[in-house]
C-alpha cells in the first residue's frame, strides 16, 4: 500500500528510549541489593563477551541524574527502564530494602522534573538468585506469589506517579534462551521445561495484571514481546503453511496468551503430541482470561523466514538435512526461531524450517535488517489484538569508533533508525493505533552476551569490556538527529 503522503504522528506521542536494570545499572551490591540470576550467570566462564558482566556496568546507579539530564537536553518524552527484584527484595520475597526502592521512586522524581514519561518494565530477567536456589525460579508457582508482592510493593510506592507498567521484557527471549539454549540463566536445555516454566510466567503476568486493576486503576499495564513477522519462502503452499505453523510458535504462543487468554490450538496440540505441552490447570484458564493487557509493547528487531519442514515425511530425511546444512545461523540471535544445530531435537522440526531470507541485508552481528517488516509487524499485531501499540525497544547494534576530534559519527545507526520509523509512520497511516515509540538504547550499555562491542546508544560510554575508563557520556551524531525527530514529532520523517 503506497501512500501519497504519510499521516502526522499522534500529537502527544512518546517519543522515547529504553534500558534495563542489569545492562545499566552497575552497584550490583549496593545498599542492601541481593544477588539476581544474572550477577551469578554472567561469572559462569565462557557465557558471555570476554566474561563480562553488570557489576559496574555503565553506573547509571551512581549517575542517574546526569543521565535524565541529557534525556531532558534531547527532550525525550520517554524514558522505560526496568526494576531490579533483588534491589527492592533482596532475597525476592520477605523484607524490603528501602533504599532501592527510593533509588527507583528518586529516579522516577527526576524524570518527571522534566516531564519525561516513565515507562517502568516490571521484569527485565534478573530474577533474585534466592528465588532459584529455593523453589527453582519460574519452574514453580511459589515464584508467581514472591512476583505479586513486588509488584505490590511497587504499584503501592509509584502507582500514583508512573502510568504505563510493563509486565514482563521478551517472556520469548527469556524462557528460550534460558530453559532451552542454556544461553541465559538457568542455563538449561529442556523443551519440556522451557514450555512449563514459560506457563507459569503466563500466571504470573496475569496476576500482576489483575493486581494492578486493583492498585492502580488509572495506569496502563502491557507486557513486552519480541516481535517478529514470519515469511514463507515462497509462495508453495506448503512454505504458506509453515509460515502459518512458525507464526503460532513464535508469536501466537505468546501473545495469545496475552490477549485470548488461551493457547494456539495447532502449537498446542503438536507439543502434546510430543509430550512438552506446558500444565495447564482449570483455574489457569480461568485466570488467563482475566488479564487483557491495556496495550501491547512489541520490541522490533527482525523477523524471520521459514519453509516446509521435509523431514515431516521422513524419506527425504536425508535431503532435509543437506538443505539445512547449507543455511548458516548465527546461534547467538536470541529472535532466531530455529537453529540449525538444534533441529533434530526441536519440537517444531515437523512444522517448518528457518531459513535466510535472500532479500534482507545483515548488521554486523548477522540480525537481518528489515524496515519494512517493521510496519507488518506493526500492522498484524493491531489487527488480531486490537490493542494499541508501544513500541518498547528498537535499534541497531554497531561497532562505535570515537574520532580524533571526539565525535561519534554513526550514520548508519541513524540511517537504520530513519527507515524505521519512517516504516512506523506508515503504519500509522494504515490505521494503527500508537502510543509511542523507544528506541534501544539511551546509552551505550552492556548486550548481555556481547559485551560493550556491541553498542546501540544515542549517547557513547567511555569504557570496553577489560577497562572502565572515566565512564563519561559523550553525545553521538544519532543523539542531535533524534532530538530534531522529536523536536518536529517525526514530520520530517517521509517517504523516499
Ligand atoms: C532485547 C533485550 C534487550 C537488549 C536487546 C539487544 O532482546 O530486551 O535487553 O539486550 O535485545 O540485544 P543484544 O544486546 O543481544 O544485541
Amino acid at each position: 500500500m503506497y501512500h501519497e503522503s504519510l499521516e502526522s504522528f499522534p500529537k502527544h506521542f512518546l517519543w522515547g528510549a529504553a534500558s534495563a536494570a542489569y545492562q545499566i545499572e552497575g552497584a550490583f551490591d549496593a545498599e542492601g541489593k541481593g544477588p539476581s540470576v544474572w550477577d551469578e550467570f554472567t561469572k559462569i566462564e565462557g557465557k558471555t563477551y570476554e566474561g563480562t558482566n553488570g557489576d559496574v556496568a555503565i553506573d547509571h546507579y551512581h549517575r542517574y541524574k546526569e543521565d535524565v539530564k541529557l534525556m531532558a537536553e534531547m527532550g525525550l518524552k520517554t524514558y522505560r527502564f526496568s526494576v531490579s527484584w533483588a534491589r527492592i527484595l533482596p532475597d525476592g520475597e520477605g523484607d524490603v530494602n528501602e533504599a532501592g526502592l527510593k533509588f527507583y521512586e528518586d529516579l522516577v522524581d527526576e524524570l518527571l522534573k522534566y516531564e519525561i514519561e516513565p515507562v517502568l518494565t516490571l521484569y527485565h530477567w534478573d530474577l533474585p538468585l534466592k528465588l532459584q536456589e529455593n523453589y527453582g525460579g519460574w519452574e514453580s508457582r511459589k515464584t508467581i506469589a514472591a512476583f505479586k508482592e513486588y509488584c505490590r510493593v511497587l504499584f503501592e510506592r509509584l502507582g500514583k506517579k508512573v502510568t504505563y507498567w510493563v509486565t514482563f521484557n521478551e517472556q520469548n527471549v527469556f524462557t528460550s534462551m534460558g530453559y532451552r539454549w542454556a544461553s541465559h540463566p538457568p542455563n538449561v536445555t529442556d523443551t519440556k521445561r522451557m514450555f512449563e516454566a514459560n506457563h507459569i510466567v503466563n500466571l504470573a503476568n496475569a496476576e500482576a495484571i489483575r493486581l494492578f486493576r486493583k492498585m492502580v486503576p488509572q495506569g496502563k499495564i502491557g507486557p513486552s514481546f519480541g516481535y517478529g513477522p514470519v515469511y514463507p519462502l515462497s509462495a508453495d503452499p506448503s512454505d504458506v503453511l509453515a509460515a502459518e505453523n512458525a507464526k503460532e510458535f513464535n508469536n501466537s504462543w505468546w501473545l495469545d496468551v496475552y490477549c485470548k487468554g488461551r493457547y494456539p490450538v495447532a502449537a498446542f496440540k503438536q507439543l502434546e503430541r510430543k509430550g512438552i505441552a506446558p500444565t495447564v490447570l482449570p483455574e489457569d484458564e480461568v485466570l488467563l482470561k482475566q488479564a487483557k493487557p491495556d496495550f501491547m509493547g512489541i520490541n522490533y528487531y527482525h523477523g524471520g523466514t521459514v519453509k516446509q519442514n521435509k523431514l515431516e515425511k521422513p524419506s527425504q530425511e536425508n535431503d532435509s538435512k543437506k538443505e539445512a546444512g547449507e543455511k548458516a545461523f548465527s546461534s547467538t540471535d536470541p529472535y532466531l526461531m530455529q537453529p540449525r544445530e538444534e533441529q533434530s531435537q526441536s519440537p517444531e522440526i515437523p512444522m517448518f524450517q528457518s531459513v535466510e531470507n535472500p532479500y534482507l541485508e545483515k548488521t554486523e552481528w548477522g540480525w537481518e535488517i528489515d524496515p519494512v517488516g517493521f510496519r507488518l509487524a506493526l500492522r498484524e499485531v493491531y489487527a488480531r489484538y486490537d490493542l494499541p501499540i508501544f513500541v518498547t525497544e528498537n535499534g541497531l547494534g554497531a561497532k562505535d569508533i570515537v574520532t580524533e576530534d571526539g565525535t561519534i559519527e554513526d550514520d548508519y545507526r541513524i540511517d537504520y533508525l530513519n527507515q524505521h520509523l519512517v516504516e512506523m509512520k506508515k503504519a500509522i497511516t494504515d490505521g494503527v493505533e500508537m502510543i509511542g515509540y523507544c528506541a534501544w538504547s539511551f546509552t551505550d550499555l552492556l548486550s548481555w552476551l556481547n559485551g560493550y562491542k556491541k553498542r546501540y546508544g544515542f549517547v557513547y560510554i567511555n569504557r570496553t569490556e577489560q577497562d572502565e575508563k572515566d565512564l563519561s557520556r559523550i553525545p553521538k551524531k544519532s543523539y542531535y538527529w533524534y532530538k530534531d525527530i522529536i523536536k518536529q514529532n517525526g514530520e520530517q520523517l517521509n517517504e523516499e
